[in-house]
């Protein structure tokens, strides 16, 4: 794919911005720009939206039996199966994710296509056993209609895809816009999306940056579900503009999400899991385990076995499958990495290991950083990093583990090492989190539900339930009675 060669997909057509504007997409890996994508403004997104809207109405689309809708949402899957180098070359450059996380999450991407299809002809309704004689009554499940998909940079196929397929499975009709920072992934599977056979319109991708293409996406009258992936402060937009539209919302927003070790935990799987949970994907994954918090009696040789792993991660370029981290994908976000990390410092934590930008001559990249915190009350245990950082705390028993779990705003994810199954169940019942692992850590699946509470935001992902969550209910009263209405004055 060369520098002018992406356009977005609108309406079963590939096209430029109306207005011919562009902007660039920079490797992370060299902080080049290496491709060119286009802006679209309002116009453009109302041409997506309507395109959208009318493959909703039209019976290309909605004369297909649901089970048709699946065979379309496999074929797609096979698609992905065929072309996913590709897709895990072309997203490994546009966000510097090292290619064997690509291709891993590339490789289980067409399970979203697969369990969804699956999912599209068991989307069903209710009897009621209504409490009035001679009236039957049922719920019946119908798509919304145009959907907008927001997604951010950090995982951009495997946030479309848990988006996208139950979206599809339940008759809707989408628009995605990928993040500004990558989108070159997400415009090739729109090639896939074509090739497998769905109708012109049913989905389309207008790429741009948030305050413009974002909030006219979003606020646009015809959309009638958001599903956004992002950060708390787009997602304020989000939610004040869906006061245009009332459009549904499922929001996912991040976290501080804790890992948790206890004394009688198995420390070499434990380790694996913190550094899979926060130096994985550079620290830029919505559940990364940015919180370590770990039992007194283990502590020091908690910090000294991770500082040890730590020393060994091979920084450098995605693209080589030994890489273990690669760069921040935006210069921004390792600006607010460093700026985090000086500021915990000034706040007391003692810095063990990194905390600074590695001998690498260009690209955005910064060492595994581990802090040791006494004060679990300042920003670097509070507010989401999203980068390889890693703030580790001790506590002295459960109670107190549970205290600091809970003490944050966000709600995302947490993991719990310990052989003992009591404690594993009295923390995963009392943690407030929406995902809590238990010796294991960043575990998906196309079946099990993600989404946080509080401020890591509302609605779920994956599992059956997503597909209901692109419904809505309708509700039949027949009236079987032989005898003319009664009085009409009186509520029946
Ligand atoms: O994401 P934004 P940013 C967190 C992480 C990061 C912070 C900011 O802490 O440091 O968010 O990242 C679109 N109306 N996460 O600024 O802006 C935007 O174009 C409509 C956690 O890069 O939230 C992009 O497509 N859309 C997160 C998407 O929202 C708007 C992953 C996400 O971008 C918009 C990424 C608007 N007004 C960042 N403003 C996670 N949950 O995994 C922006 N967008």
């Amino acid at each position: 794919m060369g520098l002018d060669t992406l356009r977005m997909y609108i309406d079963g057509e590939w096209v430029t911005a109306r207005s011919g504007a562009t902007f660039d997409s920079y490797d992370p890996s060299t902080g080049e720009v290496w491709c060119r994508l286009p802006d679209a403004d309002a116009e453009d997104v109302d041409a997506a939206v309507q395109a959208a809207q009318r493959a909703f109405e039209a019976p290309a689309w909605a004369g297909l039996t649901a089970t048709a809708r699946g065979k379309l949402l496999h074929r797609l899957g096979e698609q992905i199966v065929e072309h996913g180098e590709e897709l895990a070359q072309l997203e490994s450059r546009d966000n510097g994710k090292l290619i064997r996380e690509t291709r891993g999450q590339v490789g289980y991407l067409p399970e979203f296509f697969h369990y969804n299809a699956g999912l599209a002809d068991k989307v069903v309704g209710e009897t009621l056993p209504l409490d009035k004689a001679d009236m039957f009554g049922a719920t019946v499940r119908v798509p919304l209609g145009v959907v907008a998909a927001i997604i951010p940079w950090n995982s951009p196929l495997y946030l479309t895809a848990i988006k996208l397929a139950p979206a599809l499975a339940a008759g809707n009709t989408v628009v995605i816009k990928p993040s500004e920072h990558a989108s070159a992934s997400l415009i090739r599977l729109m090639r896939l999306v074509e090739q497998a056979g769905f109708p012109p319109g049913v989905v389309n991708l207008v790429t741009g940056f948030g305050p413009t293409t974002g909030a006219a996406l979003t606020g646009h009258p015809l959309v009638r579900k958001i599903a956004f992936t992002g950060g708390a402060g787009a997602a304020r937009h989000v939610v004040r503009n869906s006061a245009e539209n009332f459009a549904k919302l499922s929001l996912e927003l991040g976290g501080k999400s804790p890992n948790i070790l206890f004394e009688d935990a198995d420390l070499d799987s434990a380790i694996n899991g913190v550094v899979a949970g926060v130096f994985a994907a550079s620290g830029q994954s919505c559940v990364a385990g940015s919180r370590l918090l770990v039992q007194r009696g283990i502590y020091d040789d908690v910090v000294e076995r991770l500082c040890k792993r730590a020393r060994t991660i091979r920084i450098g370029d995605p693209a080589d499958a030994e890489t273990e981290m690669g760069p921040m994908a935006t210069q921004a976000q390792l600006e607010i990495v460093e700026r985090m990390v000086t500021q915990a410092q000034a706040d007391g934590s003692r810095l063990l290991h990194g905390g600074e930008r590695p001998a690498i001559e260009r690209g955005w990249y910064y060492t595994p950083t581990i802090l040791a915190c006494e004060s679990h009350d300042i920003p670097i245990m509070q507010e989401e990093v999203f980068g390889p950082v890693v703030a580790v705390i001790p506590f002295d028993d459960e109670a107190e583990a549970l205290r600091l779990a809970n003490d944050t705003e966000y709600g995302l994810a947490a993991g719990i090492w310990t052989r003992d199954l009591g404690r594993a169940h009295r923390l995963g019942r009392d943690i407030r989190a929406g995902i809590l692992w238990v010796n294991t850590y960043r575990a998906v699946s196309a079946m099990a539900p993600i989404g946080g509470f509080g401020a890591s935001g509302y609605g779920r992902e994956c599992g059956i339930d997503a597909v209901r969550d692109y419904t809505e209910l309708k509700t039949l009263w027949i009236n079987l009675s032989t005898q003319p209405m009664p009085d009409p004055f009186i509520m029946r």
